[in-house]
């Protein structure tokens, strides 16, 4: 077992509880800290009530607890991000640097931030964009994350801090449910199937998006932060992708185990938000640096997650 202090910030979010998990079973529950910003329960291992936005909080349990890795996963998403832009911004910003401070001041050994697809805008490719690419987002979250990749990049090149990061894209998983982002429909998709219910989606029929299923979300994470950092030619946030699907494609996904499956659609506010995002990616750097190779498709996704569903729910597929 390897001796590292690690903190979570966020980890009662969508993937913040699946990550605290995975930490503590790599490193020991002891050695992950689980914060956010309400008393989370059942908890493994330590964990503290912290607002990333107060400074000289998150230096007291950094302290406290001889914090030398932190993974800094709270954010506002992009769909709740555009009821309130300027509280978004200092959200996500304020938060970044407090976090990038503190791994400056006290020569943390790494910080995880996760950017997103997110950073793209209708400028750049639609299908397969590169890693390099026109970044022209157009919500208040894909703009914090421009900024925020960039900022990363700076304190690594300017300050020797060792800043990693990916672009997720929608992350699908049965442990935890997202909140406030445009790619939540493959989530509530899901536990709507599994109850007998019909679903009404948000998105159009055929909105293709990048997608990714949790313990892939959660192995790349890993893997991008066990990873010789002379290996990373990425210093601002690596382009990861898994699969692609349309709400349609999840539906007929789905039928395959519950034929009597229904979906409607209801495009609102949030499907602008999709039509502005890339339909696939390239995430050939991370395959090259750090080996990077997805392992679940929409069915075998498809499978797990109804099975581990039907569990929770106490029903049958
Ligand atoms: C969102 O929909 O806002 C997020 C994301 C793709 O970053 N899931």
């Amino acid at each position: 077992m390897k001796q590292e202090n690690i903190l979570i910030i966020g980890a009662g979010g969508q993937i913040g509880t699946v990550l605290t998990d995975a930490l503590r079973e790599l490193y020991g529950d002891d050695a992950v800290i689980a914060s956010d910003l309400h008393p989370l329960e059942n908890q493994a291992g330590p964990s503290e009530i912290l607002n990333a936005m107060d400074g000289q909080a998150l230096e007291e349990v950094v302290k406290k607890w001889r914090i030398n890795q932190i993974y800094h996963l709270a954010a506002i998403l992009s769909a709740k991000g555009e009821n309130d832009p300027m509280w978004a911004w200092d959200i996500n910003m304020t938060s970044l640097f407090n976090v990038l401070e503190i791994a400056r001041q006290r020569s943390l050994n790494k910080v995880y931030f996760p950017s997103s697809i997110a950073v793209f805008g209708r400028e750049a490719a639609h299908q397969d964009t590169p890693q390099y690419e026109v970044l022209i987002p157009e919500t208040v979250y894909g703009i914090s994350k421009v900024a925020g990749e960039n900022w990363a990049n700076y304190y690594y090149r300017r300050y020797g801090v060792d800043v990693r990061s990916l672009r997720y894209p929608g992350i699908i998983g049965y442990q935890s449910m997202p909140g406030g982002g445009t790619t939540d429909y493959a989530v509530d998709i899901y536990h709507y199937a599994i109850q007998n219910k019909p679903y009404e989606c948000f998105l159009s029929a055929g909105t293709r998006l990048p997608m990714l299923y949790m313990p892939d979300a959660i192995r790349a994470t890993i893997e991008l932060m066990e990873a010789q950092a002379n290996r990373l030619s990425v210093r601002t946030s690596y382009n990861l992708a898994g699969m692609s699907f349309s709400p349609e494609e999840v539906a007929t996904s789905i039928r395959k185990q519950m034929p009597n499956f229904k979906i409607s659609y209801k495009p609102d506010f949030r499907q602008a938000i999709a039509d502005s995002w890339p339909a696939s990616i390239d995430d050939s750097a991370a395959r090259h640096d750090w080996n990077w190779q997805p392992e679940y498709d929409l069915d075998a996704m498809t499978r797990d997650m109804l099975h581990q569903l039907a569990v929770k729910y106490h029903m049958t597929v």
